[in-house]
């Protein structure tokens, strides 16, 4: 077999020092990728990393039932607080079959459609806030998108408000979370016996969790405070009362806390990042800004949505869409192998040797894409789209283990836009170099945009 190309370790560090360059991880490897082809082996303190950044090696991974699943190494950081989560569970692991049995009937169509009026209420609070303070009113967009998307999930799935647009900070759940995942994933680099010597930073990583923990129990208590009749129907009543069928058993407690904190993240981080990128990917783009404006103008004129608006609003799917898949917010994912595999006919794989999926490289693999780096929502429009080979998008993941998230995600995001385009005029504050800022997820950073209430509609 073939050795899989990359750089040559250095004795110790092994490739380390190329993985904290100058930039994101994410743009390094990145780079790595573009020099070594779209397959690419790196040693990172002392464990062996495989990435593969074609659609070649991913079509063959996806594609291939042995396949699945890896709790990669920052994965596993993160079980220290979401334990056996949905997110970080192992494929072993009972609780992953029973929450996902347990939870999967919440994020369907219909309960998805019953989100709506929680969604449109927290985006309400958010141009509402917009509007009064008037024209040319300057907005850090990843930090109000935040609010929005962690207001909406606390909201939707647990019926708890965090009314983050009340407050000047930041609700400090985000503090302690941000925090520990970017620790969670520089756990996983740093030279061996490096970092028990590391106190204040493994001080401030317990504190963090123990708050995050602290916000979870008591979301969890108020809840069970309610009598049973007047208890919502949501996510965390489910999670309390459900009685999976296979094994009959409802999920422990301790396994709740940690689906909490789990929704807590995954279903916030990614979501706002995505706005993020789409807002500064239409002021980058005008005539998809303009052609997107026409179209919500269309159907929405100068009411408030509804629901049934949004199956009209396609177009807007496609630019998210696009938007993902230049700036997937989850940048990789990992998949390994349940026994030795060979890629193309030449790398040899070992059974549960894990392999990174990098996205940003992957959905813009030339062979796949024409004028890869080109913003084009057209790419995702119907006719065009069942031509995308299979596997070349996947910012939700792949196969049983993908994003339990997608369609609860997707309609908060086409209604946030919706709402966006409908009632401001965006523009840059200022000149805008894009970068991204790296936290696990992804996100442009320091985008700070003007918005200033239409005079046209309203
Ligand atoms: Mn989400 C898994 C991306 C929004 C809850 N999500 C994944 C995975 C990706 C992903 C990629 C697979 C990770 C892996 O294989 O290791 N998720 C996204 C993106 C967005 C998103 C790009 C928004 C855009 N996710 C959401 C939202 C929620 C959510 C919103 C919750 C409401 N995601 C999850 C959960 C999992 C997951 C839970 C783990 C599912 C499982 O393994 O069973």
């Amino acid at each position: 077999h073939a050795k899989i190309p990359g750089p040559t370790p250095k004795p110790l560090v092994g490739n380390l020092l190329d993985v904290v360059g100058g930039h994101t991880q994410i743009e390094t490897i990145d780079e790595l990728a573009a020099q070594y082809g779209g397959i690419l082996e790196l040693s990172v303190a002392g464990n062996r990393l495989i990435v593969a950044s074609a659609h070649e090696y991913a079509a063959q991974m996806c594609g291939d039932p042995r396949w699945s699943k890896s709790v990669h190494q920052v994965l596993q950081q993160i079980r220290d607080f979401g334990g056996d989560g949905l997110f970080t569970a192992y494929n072993s692991e009972e609780n992953w079959g029973k929450a996902h049995r347990l939870l999967m009937p919440a994020f369907g169509p219909m309960a998805i459609r019953d989100y709506f009026p929680r969604m449109l209420d927290i985006a309400e609070q958010m141009f509402t806030r917009w509007e009064r303070f008037g024209a040319g009113h300057e907005v850090n967009v990843a930090d109000d998108m935040t609010r929005l998307t962690l207001d909406t999930i606390a909201l939707c799935a647990f019926d708890y408000r965090f009314n983050s647009f009340y407050a000047e900070q930041m609700h400090p759940f985000v503090d302690s979370m941000v925090r520990s995942l970017v620790e969670a994933g520089d756990r996983g680099r740093r030279l061996p016996g490096t970092q028990k010597l590391m106190v204040r930073t493994n001080r401030q990583y317990a504190a963090d969790i123990d708050y995050m923990k602290q916000i979870t129990r008591e979301i969890v208590a108020e809840r069970k405070k309610l009598p049973a009749d007047q208890a919502p129907d949501d996510l965390l009543q489910r999670m309390l009362t459900a009685v999976d069928p296979l094994t009959g058993e409802t999920l422990s407690e301790e396994n709740i806390e940690y689906q909490l904190t789990t929704f807590l993240i995954a279903g916030h981080e990614t979501t706002s990042g995505l706005l993020s990128f789409v807002t500064y990917e239409l002021l980058a783009n005008r005539d998809v800004l303009e052609r997107a404006r026409a179209v919500v103008d269309e159907v929405l004129g100068d009411r408030t949505p509804r629901f049934e608006d949004l199956a009209e609003l396609g177009y807007l799917g496609q630019i998210l869409r696009e938007s993902l898949r230049l700036h997937p917010t989850a940048p990789a994912f990992a998949l390994k192998p349940s026994e030795d595999v060979v890629l193309s006919g030449k790398y040899l794989i070992p059974a549960r040797q894990p392999v990174m999926i990098l996205l940003p490289t992957m959905h813009r693999d030339p062979a796949v894409w024409e004028d890869p780096d080109a913003f084009d929502p057209d790419r995702f429009a119907p006719g065009r789209l069942e031509q995308i080979p299979e596997y070349a998008w996947m910012p939700f993941g792949h196969g049983e283990r993908a994003c339990i998230g997608r369609p609860f995600a997707l309609q908060e995001a086409t209604l946030v836009l919706a709402m966006m385009l409908q009632r401001f005029d965006v523009d840059f504050a200022g000149p805008y170099t894009f970068e991204l800022k790296e936290t696990l997820t992804i996100k442009p950073a320091d985008l700070v945009v003007t918005v200033t209430p239409r005079q046209t509609v309203r």
